[in-house]
C-alpha cells in the first residue's frame, strides 16, 4: 500500500464535525493533528476521530508536525495567514469556502501558492452535489439541445443560525456564504459570465448582512442566468438545501425539484428520474445532500493532491469569488458589472 497522505484540520468548529469523516472515507490519508484557538474544542473532535496531537496554535503545529497537507476550516478571515504560513512550510492546502474575506486577499493566497510551489484547492462542495452532477450530464448530452436560460434558486427559512451563529455578525453575508455555492453551480452548468446585475436587501432585522440577493448574468456563450437566493423566504415547502434549477433549451427544459427529482420534458413528453444519494451515518439528515457531496469534492481534491486533475483549484474558484464581489459591487453602485474588467 502506498503512504497515506498526513493532513492537519485548522478550525473545529461546525464543518470539521463533516468535513474530517468526509475525509476518513478515504483510506489514502491520515489525519494527523488538530488546531483550534479553543483547545477543549480541539480536544472534543480529536477525541471522536482518535487524533490525539491537538494545538491551540497553528505555527507550533507547523513547527511539529510531519504532513503533507491542511485542511482550513476556520472563520474565512484566518483564511490567508493560515495558507501563508502553511505555504512558508511547503504544504498544500485546502481551503473552506469562501476562500477569503477579499478578492485581494484570495489573490493573494493564489500568489503566495504559486511563488511557493504549493497547491491551493478550495473545498467548495455545492457543484459535487449528485443531482446537479446529473443535471450537467443531461446537458453536456445535448437532452433539451442548446441552453439559452438558467434560474437557479436558493430560498429558504432554514434556521441556518443556529448551526452557525457567526453568520448573524457577517456584514456580507448570503452573497459570501450561499452565493459562493450558487455561483459556482452557475459556472459549473452555463460557463464564465460576461456580466451580472445584482439587488440585495436584508429582511431579517436579528442579522447584520444581506440575506437575499437576485443576481441577473450574462454569460459568455449567451446564456441568461437568473440566481435567485434567500433565507428570508417562507414558502409552503421547505426545501434546504437544495438548490432548485430550472433550464431552458432549444429543444425542452430540465427542472430539478426537492427530493432531488429531475423532469426532463421536449416535444416527446416529460420524463423523471430521481437522483439516490449515497448515505453516511455521520451525516447530519437535515444537510444530508450537503455532506455527502463533502466526500466527492475532497476525493476529487486528493487526485489534484496527488499530482492528478481537481476541479476546485484556487485558480478555479478565483472566478466563483470573483462572481461574489462583482455582485456586491452591482448592488452598491446599481450598475451592470463586465467581469472581464473587475478586479
Ligand atoms: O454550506 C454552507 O456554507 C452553509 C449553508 C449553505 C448551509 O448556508 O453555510
Amino acid at each position: 500500500m502506498t503512504k497515506r497522505m498526513r493532513f492537519a484540520v485548522f478550525g473545529t468548529g461546525f464543518w470539521s464535525n463533516f468535513q474530517i469523516p468526509g475525509w476518513l472515507e478515504s483510506s489514502e490519508v491520515e489525519l494527523a493533528a488538530l488546531c483550534d484557538r479553543s483547545l477543549s474544542k480541539a480536544k472534543a473532535v480529536g477525541g471522536k476521530y482518535g487524533v490525539e496531537r491537538i494545538y491551540n496554535d497553528p505555527a507550533t503545529l507547523l513547527d511539529n508536525e510531519e504532513l503533507d497537507f491542511i485542511d482550513i476550516i476556520t472563520d474565512v478571515d484566518n483564511h490567508r495567514e493560515l495558507c501563508e504560513m502553511a505555504a512558508a512550510k511547503q504544504l498544500d492546502v485546502v481551503c473552506q469556502k469562501p476562500l477569503a474575506p477579499s478578492l485581494e486577499d484570495a489573490r493573494e493566497m493564489i500568489e503566495v501558492c504559486t511563488q511557493q510551489g504549493v497547491q491551493l484547492f478550495v473545498n467548495e462542495n455545492f457543484r459535487w452535489q449528485a443531482p446537479l452532477r446529473r443535471v450537467k450530464e443531461l446537458i453536456v448530452q445535448g437532452a433539451i439541445g442548446p441552453i439559452f436560460k438558467g434560474r437557479v434558486t436558493f430560498c429558504s427559512a432554514f434556521p441556518v443560525f443556529d448551526n452557525q451563529p457567526f453568520l448573524r455578525e457577517l456584514d456580507r453575508f448570503i452573497l459570501t456564504d450561499v452565493g459562493s455555492h450558487v455561483l459556482d453551480v452557475c459556472r459549473f452548468l452555463f460557463g464564465e459570465a460576461e456580466t451580472l446585475f445584482c439587488l440585495t436587501r436584508r429582511v431579517n432585522p436579528g442579522i447584520k448582512g444581506e440575506d437575499v440577493a437576485n443576481v441577473l448574468m450574462h454569460m459568455k456563450n449567451g446564456i441568461h442566468c437568473y440566481v435567485e437566493m434567500s433565507y428570508a423566504s417562507l414558502l409552503e415547502r421547505e426545501v434546504f438545501p437544495n438548490t432548485l434549477l430550472l433550464i431552458e433549451g432549444e429543444n425542452g427544459s430540465i427542472q430539478l425539484a426537492a427530493n432531488n427529482e429531475i423532469r426532463i420534458t421536449t416535444r416527446a413528453g416529460t420524463r423523471c428520474e430521481t437522483v439516490a444519494l449515497k448515505h453516511y451515518d455521520w451525516a447530519d439528515p437535515e444537510y444530508a445532500l450537503v455532506h455527502s457531496s463533502i466526500v466527492d469534492t475532497q476525493r476529487n481534491i486528493l487526485e489534484g493532491l496527488k499530482g492528478g486533475k481537481a476541479e476546485t483549484t484556487g485558480r478555479d474558484n478565483y472566478e466563483t469569488v470573483k462572481l461574489v464581489w462583482a455582485a456586491y459591487r452591482s448592488a452598491e453602485q446599481g450598475q451592470l458589472i463586465q467581469l472581464d474588467n473587475f478586479e
